[in-house]
């Protein structure tokens, strides 16, 4: 059966953002796996829905939509399908604002660094000293920003999540890349209140099960269970 609303992801950090989003809203939508070992999401096929050619990506039939990047799809989503915000907030707001900081704080902070740092870790044929190093520190400081924003938070609205008093696209965010930072040689462990809010957050099985979505990927199992 063919449903509206299309996700193409891959088992990695960016899409499981996308698969745990829809989760939480009890959304009905057809998966369209991405081989990313094959390229498809290079492939015309694809570059006609995102001509950025990455993961995730959203065809919203309903609205006739087509969307790249993780943060623009989950606030489209937020708009269209979280109408009561049970994991937003409307715009205008100030916890609005602060749930939009704390998500472009992901997506133009820590998913590159983590991504650089993987990439420079374990996928460069030539290992680069300086590169892996200048990755890492960076991460230990982005990760030290996280843990005053969860600090500030609590301060503001006694709360255990990232922006306001409830879980948001701000948490749905960030908890993709947490089982990575293993991979990345930064022990959540020097991170107390992060490694908090993980577990916290890992208690939704929503989010659980985003994380199978559309497959679970062996490394993230490993990491998600170390968070236990
Ligand atoms: N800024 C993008 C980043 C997406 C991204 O880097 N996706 C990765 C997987 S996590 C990807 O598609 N990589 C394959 C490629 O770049 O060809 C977002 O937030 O959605």
């Amino acid at each position: 059966m063919s449903l509206p609303i299309k996700a193409f992801i891959a088992s990695t950090p960016n899409s499981y953002k996308l698969s745990i989003f829809l989760e939480l809203l009890k959304l009905k939508y057809e998966v369209v796996p991405v081989d990313l070992s094959k390229n498809d999401q290079k492939q015309p096929w694809f570059l006609k829905v995102n001509p950025n050619g990455k993961v995730p990506t959203l065809h919203d039939e309903t609205n006739d939509i087509k969307l790249g990047e993780s943060g623009a799809i989950l606030l489209y989503l937020a708009d269209t399908y979280d109408k009561e915000r049970k994991y937003s907030y409307a715009p205008g707001t100030k916890e609005y604002y602060k749930m939009i900081e704390a998500a472009f704080f992901q997506v133009g902070g820590i998913g590159p660094a983590v991504g650089q740092s993987i990439h420079f870790k374990l996928i460069a044929q030539e290992k680069n000293p300086m590169a892996i190093e200048r990755f890492h520190i960076e991460i230990k400081r982005l990760l030290t920003v996280l843990e005053e924003y969860l600090k500030r938070n609590k301060e503001e609205y006694n709360s255990e999540y990232l922006a306001g008093s409830h879980l948001s696209i701000a948490d749905i965010v960030h908890i993709g890349f947490i089982p990575y930072l293993k991979v990345c040689d930064v022990p959540l462990n020097d991170f107390p209140g992060v490694l908090k809010w993980a577990q916290h957050v890992l208690e939704h099985p929503e989010i659980r099960k985003g994380f199978t979505i559309p497959r679970k990927s062996t490394l993230w199992d490993d990491n998600l269970a170390s968070l236990d």
